[in-house]
C-alpha cells in the first residue's frame, strides 16, 4: 500500500498511527500541499478530490478522506468492533470531526502554522466553534476512558489527530481535563510521544 501524506497534517496522521498500530506495512509517500501536489495531473487521476491522505492499494485502487481510509484500514481489527450500533456510534463520531470540529481546530492551525498568522489574527467565527467542539469532547469523554465502548477505537483516533494539536492552533485544553487525560491515555495505547503541551 502507498500512502500520500504531508507529514504536518493531523487527517494523514490519523492514517499512519492506525497502519503503524494495526502493523500494516505502507509506503509513505511525501506530498506537499503548499506546492499543491496533491493537485497536479498524475495525482487528480488516482484521486479526483486532489486532498491527502490518500492511499493506493497494491492493485491500483484508490481511496481518499482520512475517516473513510481508517475505517477501511481497521476493519476486522479491535479498532472497529464488529457489532452494528458500535460500529455506527464510531461513524457519528467520524462525521461530527469532520463536520464540527476538524474545520475549526484544524483549520485555526492550518493558519498559524503552515500560513504563519498569530493566535490574534485567526478567524473568530473558528475559533468560537473550535472552542466549543473541544467543551463538547469534554462532556463526552468525563467520566469514561474511551469514546466509544470499553476500548480504544477508530473514534479515538479520528478525535485526537487535530486534538493533541489544538495548543499549535492557539486553543488551550486545560479547561478541558478530561480531554487533556484522554490524549494521554490514547498516545499512550498507540505507542506515540506525547505530541507536547496541552
Ligand atoms: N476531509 C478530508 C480533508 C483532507 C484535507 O483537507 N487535506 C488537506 C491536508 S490536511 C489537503 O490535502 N490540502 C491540500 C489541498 O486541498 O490542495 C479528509 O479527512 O481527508
Amino acid at each position: 500500500m502507498r500512502l500520500y501524506g504531508d507529514r504536518g497534517s493531523g487527517n494523514c496522521q490519523k492514517v499512519s498511527i492506525t497502519a503503524d498500530f494495526l502493523k500494516k506495512p505502507y509506503r509513505w509517500i511525501d506530498i506537499d500541499i503548499m506546492k499543491h501536489e496533491s493537485r497536479t495531473t498524475d495525482f487528480l487521476r488516482k484521486s479526483p478530490m486532489g486532498q491527502v491522505p490518500m492511499i493506493e492499494l497494491p492493485d491500483g485502487r484508490c481511496l481518499a478522506q482520512s475517516n473513510a481510509i481508517i475505517r477501511y484500514l481497521a476493519h476486522d481489527s479491535s479498532l472497529l468492533p464488529a457489532d452494528p450500533f458500535t460500529q455506527a456510534k464510531i461513524d457519528e463520531l467520524l462525521f461530527w470531526e469532520q463536520y464540527s470540529h476538524e474545520p475549526y481546530v484544524a483549520t485555526s492551525r492550518f493558519h498559524m502554522v503552515y500560513l504563519g498568522r498569530s493566535k490574534e489574527e485567526r478567524d473568530p467565527m473558528r475559533v468560537e466553534r473550535g472552542e466549543k467542539a473541544l467543551d463538547l469532547m469534554q462532556h463526552l469523554i468525563k467520566g469514561k476512558s474511551w469514546f466509544v465502548g470499553e476500548s480504544l477505537s477508530i473514534a479515538d483516533i479520528a478525535l485526537l489527530a487535530y486534538t493533541r494539536l489544538a495548543h499549535e492552533g492557539g486553543f488551550d485544553l486545560k479547561t478541558r481535563p478530561d480531554v487533556m487525560t484522554w490524549i494521554a491515555r490514547s498516545e499512550k495505547a498507540l505507542g506515540l510521544p506525547p505530541a507536547g503541551r496541552h
